[in-house]
C-alpha cells in the first residue's frame, strides 16, 4: 500500500470512529471498503476533492422510531425501529429489514453501506437501505408477530415507496413478515404496489426469490471454482446457519452433486457425515419454516447426525468448500486457520460480513478462493429488483427466466471483481474487485448529480 493510501485510511478511520462511537460494526465495514478504495482515490483526485468517501459514510437520512405492540397476555412492550436510507446515486433505497434482539444503529449502517455496494454491483438500479427493528420474532405467537409488523408499519410507511424505498426481508423476516408488513402498507396507503420485494407469489412476489441468495451464493461459487478448473461435484460443503439463505445454498450444493454435512443456529450445529438429501432438505424446511424449531431437532430425527451445542461453529468439520449463511463475524481468525489447514478451497460468503477481517487476512494469504457477501449473497437483492420490475410492468416471469436473469448477474459480478481485483500473480482479490466496482459506479452517478 502506497504512504498516501495508508495515511488516508489511518486519518480518515480516526475522524470516522470519534464522528460514530462505538459503532464498531460500521466501523469495520467502512474500513475495509476504504482499504480496497483508496488506490482509486489516490489516481483521482476529483474524488478526494469531491470529498466522495465523507459523503457516503453520512447516511441521507436515518429514521428512528418507537413500535409499541402488545403480546397475547395483553402486556405492552416497546422496540426501537430503524431505516438507514444510505445512498440513492444510482435507484432508489433498496435492502432488507432484519428483527433480531441485536439489532441497533451500528449494525443498520454497517448492513446498508455493504449494500449500497452490493446493489451497484448487481447491474440494476436501486440505491443502498436497510432497516429493522430490536425485537425478536423467536418463540412469539403468529398473532404477537403480526401486531408488531403492524405497528412497525404504521411509522415506516410515511418513508418508504415504490420509487423512493424498497424494504424486503433479511434476518428474522421471511414470508410470514412480508406478509404482515405489506398487508398494512397497503392498507394505510390504499395502493397495491411494488413497495416491499420477498412477496407471496401469488400477491405480486417473483419466483425464485426465496431461494434467489442462496442459488446466487452457489452460482458465484461455481464461478469461483471454474476459475481454477474446479466444480462442486464431489465436494464436501460445510454451511452455517439454517435460516433462508443457508436452506437454498444447501439445496443448490445438492443439485450440483456436492454434499452438505452441516447446518447450524445460534445455539449449535449439526454434522450428518452422510449428507443431507431432498427428503431431509423438506424436513428442514418444515422444522425451521413452518413449525419455528431449532437446528438440534435434525439430530434426534436423523440417527446419522451428531448435534454440537452450547453456539458452536460448524467450522472445525473437514470440506472443500464453506458457505457462512448466518450472521456478521461469525468466522474468526482461528476457525479460518482450521479450514485452511483442512483442505477448504472455496469460502462463499451468503450471510453480510460473516468473516472477521483476520478471518479474510487468513484465506487471502492462503490464496483460497474466498468472496465477501457483497458479491456472492446479491443474489437476493438482484431478484428483488426483477421483482420491481415485474411489478412496474405488471407482469410475471417464469422461473426460467429469473434463474437465467440470475445466473447472468452473478456472472457479471464475477467479471467485475475479476477485472479490479486480479492481483499480479493472478490471484483473485474478490474484496478489492467488488468494492472497487461498486465503489466506482456509485461515485461517478454521485459525482454526476452535484454536491448531493
Ligand atoms: P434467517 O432469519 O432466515 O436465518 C438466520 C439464520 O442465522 C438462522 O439459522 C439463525 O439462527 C442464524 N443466526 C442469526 N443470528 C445468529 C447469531 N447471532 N449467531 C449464530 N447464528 C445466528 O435469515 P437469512 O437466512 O435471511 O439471513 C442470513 C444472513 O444472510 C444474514 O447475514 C443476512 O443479512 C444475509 N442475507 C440475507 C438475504 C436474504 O435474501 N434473506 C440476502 C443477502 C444476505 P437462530 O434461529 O438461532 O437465530
Ligand atoms: O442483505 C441483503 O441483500 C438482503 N437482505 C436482501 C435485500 C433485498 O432488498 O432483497
Amino acid at each position: 500500500m502506497s504512504v498516501f493510501s495508508d495515511r488516508y485510511i489511518k486519518t480518515f478511520m480516526a475522524e470516522l470512529q470519534a464522528r460514530n462511537p462505538g459503532e464498531l460494526e460500521f466501523h469495520q465495514a467502512v474500513n475495509e471498503v476504504l482499504t480496497s478504495v483508496a488506490p482509486c482515490l489516490e489516481a483521482y483526485p476529483y474524488l478526494l476533492d469531491g470529498k466522495i468517501m465523507e459523503r457516503m459514510v453520512e447516511a441521507e437520512r436515518i429514521i428512528i422510531f418507537r413500535v409499541p405492540w402488545m403480546d397475547d397476555s395483553g402486556a405492552v412492550h416497546v422496540n426501537r425501529g430503524y431505516r438507514v436510507q444510505m445512498n440513492s446515486a444510482i435507484g432508489p433505497y433498496k435492502g432488507g429489514i432484519r428483527f433480531h434482539s441485536s439489532v441497533n444503529l451500528s449494525i443498520m449502517k454497517f448492513l446498508a453501506f455493504e449494500q449500497t455496494f452490493k446493489n451497484a454491483l448487481t447491474t440494476l438500479p436501486m440505491g443502498g437501505a436497510k432497516g429493522g427493528a430490536d425485537f425478536n420474532p423467536r418463540g412469539k405467537s403468529d398473532a404477537e408477530v403480526m401486531r408488531f409488523c403492524q405497528s412497525f408499519m404504521t411509522e415506516l410507511h410515511r418513508h418508504i415507496g415504490q420509487d423512493t424505498d424498497v424494504p424486503a426481508g433479511d434476518i428474522g423476516v421471511g414470508g410470514r413478515e412480508i406478509g404482515y408488513l405489506f398487508g398494512q402498507y397497503k392498507r394505510l396507503r390504499d395502493e397495491f404496489s411494488g413497495t416491499l420485494t420477498g412477496k407471496g407469489f401469488a400477491w405480486g412476489g417473483s419466483s425464485l426469490r426465496p431461494e434467489a441468495t442462496g442459488y446466487g451464493v452457489c452460482y458465484f461459487a461455481q464461478q469461483m471454482l471454474a476459475s481454477r478448473g474446479e466444480g462442486f461435484e464431489g465436494k464436501t460443503v460445510v454451511i452455517s446457519g439454517s435460516g433462508n439463505v443457508a436452506q437454498y445454498a444447501a439445496r443448490k450444493s445438492m443439485q450440483l452433486g456436492a454434499k452438505v454435512v452441516t447446518l447450524s443456529d445460534s445455539d449449535g450445529y449439526i454434522y450428518d457425515p452422510d449428507g443431507l438429501d431432498e427428503e431431509k432438505f423438506a424436513y428442514v424446511q418444515q422444522l425451521k419454516n413452518v413449525a419455528r424449531g431449532r437446528i438440534k431437532e435434525y439430530a434426534s430425527k436423523y440417527p446419522s447426525a451428531s448435534y454440537y451445542p452450547g453456539g458452536a461453529k460448524p467450522w472445525g468439520v473437514k470440506c472443500d468448500i464453506a458457505l457462512p449463511c448466518a450472521t456478521q463475524n461469525e468466522l474468526d481468525g482461528d476457525s479460518a486457520r482450521t479450514l485452511v489447514a483442512n483442505g477448504c478451497i472455496c469460502v462463499s460468503e451468503g450471510a453480510n460480513m460473516p468473516s472477521t477481517p483476520e478471518a479474510i487476512a487468513v484465506f487471502q494469504q492462503a490464496r483460497l478462493l474466498y468472496s465477501p457477501g457483497k458479491a456472492s449473497n446479491a443474489g437476493g437483492v438482484a431478484v428483488s429488483g426483477l421483482e420491481m420490475s415485474q411489478n412496474s410492468m405488471r407482469q410475471k416471469w417464469t422461473p426460467e427466466e429469473v434463474d437465467a436473469q440470475l445466473h447472468r448477474i452473478m456472472s457479471d459480478i464475477h467479471d467485475s471483481c475479476t477485472k479490479y481485483g486480479t492481483e499480479p500473480d493472478g490471484y483473485i482479490n474478490y474484496v478489492k474487485g467488488a468494492n472497487t466496482a461498486g465503489f466506482l459506479k456509485v461515485a461517478g452517478a454521485m459525482m454526476d448529480q452535484g454536491l448531493v
